[in-house]
């Protein structure tokens, strides 16, 4: 390693130690790589011991999924099943009824799912479809669940009204470098992604923002995401960590899978980077055998979807991952933070 690097290297642990509390927006590439260049078990304790200052290290948040509304969507984000430019053999559907909703969120609370999130395969909701969204998120609270959704863009007072109808969570992510983000989608723009986090932080709702690793970028990509999501004005409550589940018939289908080491340091980088947010080992859990995601939770991964379904494509069934987070001791969060 040069001596540039070793010094980065020393300062940067000082850093970490001196700043442990402080929540930093400042980082600069080179710190990032540097830490991604760690040797794996440096890298994995550095991550661990700051989990554990900041989470009880063997609770895991749970969040189940619900597609309100599915497929014919008009971006073209490269690695979706729902985009109406990938030619997938996914069945379109229009937005669910409301008591459909209500049943599938009784589900996840009666198995011990904390936080219900619903998404919609919009470019951004209209102000009617919002109207909709909002009922949902109405019945959801009253079964007495925290609520999550992802409905694409949105303005400052569409946030506002989410806000005003309670929801807790908008998620939004970022999905990757500002470098590297033409190649995967087209029809918007990082900044468009960058405005409607800020009118949801504006709005006073949690942020749930991360991105999708596996879909042939670099680790100066990876780096360069987090950079973004960790410089944000306040991190994001949430940070969602996605391997590229490969959809047939989507132009991403068939690239190489990324490292599972290069996947578990880049969530221990999150964690180091995010000391306070909750980092969501997300899609690819069924692509995962159980010592990965064990290796994701001790990197500071805590928080998973739970059920068998995310929004169009398989998750691991709700038994399995139980016997997992008993097998390791762990238990699901239980207490609400809204
Ligand atoms: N349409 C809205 C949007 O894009 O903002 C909300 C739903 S969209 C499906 C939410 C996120 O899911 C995407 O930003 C992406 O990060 C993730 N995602 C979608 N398809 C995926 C896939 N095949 N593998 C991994 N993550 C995926
Ligand atoms: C996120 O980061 N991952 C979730 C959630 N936010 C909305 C979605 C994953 C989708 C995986 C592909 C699918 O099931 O369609
Ligand atoms: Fe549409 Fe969201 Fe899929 Fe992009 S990720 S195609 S915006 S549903």
């Amino acid at each position: 390693m040069s001596l540039l690097r070793n010094s980065i290297k020393n300062q940067l642990n000082e850093k970490i130690k001196i700043e442990a509390d402080a929540l930093r927006t400042n980082w600069n590439i080179e710190e990032i790589e540097t830490l991604f260049d760690l040797p794996f078990s440096d890298l994995i304790y550095q991550a661990q011991s700051l989990h554990r200052q900041n989470f009880d290290p063997n609770a895991v948040q749970i969040s189940t999924l619900l597609s309100i509304k599915t497929g014919a969507c008009p971006e073209d984000c490269s690695y979706c099943s729902q985009s109406a430019q990938n030619d997938t053999s996914l069945e379109r559907e229009k937005l669910l009824a409301l008591d459909k909703v209500i049943t599938a969120a009784k589900e996840a609370k009666d198995s011990g799912v904390t936080r219900f999130c619903m998404g919609a395969a919009w470019r951004n909701p209209t102000d009617k479809s919002l109207d909709n969204v909002i009922d949902m998120i109405s019945a959801v609270k009253d079964i007495g669940m925290e609520t999550c959704v992802t409905l694409g863009m949105l303005n400052q007072s569409q946030a506002q009204r989410l806000k005003e109808a309670g929801l807790n969570y908008y998620n939004h992510n970022l999905d990757t470098s500002p470098e590297f983000y033409g190649e995967v989608i087209t029809t918007r723009t990082y900044q468009d992604r960058l405005d409607t986090i800020q009118h949801v932080q504006a709005a006073g709702i949690n942020v749930c923002s991360g991105g999708i690793l596996g879909m042939g970028e670099t680790r100066r990509d990876r780096a360069r995401l987090l950079q973004e999501l960790a410089n944000l004005s306040q991190h994001p409550d949430s940070v969602p960590i996605n391997d590229l589940v490969q959809v047939k018939g989507t132009p991403l289908d068939g690239i190489d899978r990324l490292d599972s080491f290069e996947f578990i340091r880049t969530i221990a980088v999150a964690r180091i980077l995010m000391p306070k947010s909750y980092v969501r080992l997300s899609a690819g859990r069924v692509e995962m055998n159980d010592e990965m995601q064990s290796l994701c939770f001790l990197a500071g991964a805590n928080s998973i979807f739970y059920g068998e379904r995310l929004l169009t494509t398989d998750n691991p069934v709700e038994n399995h991952d139980d016997v997992l987070i008993e097998k390791l001791g762990m238990k699901k969060e239980k207490s609400l933070s809204h």
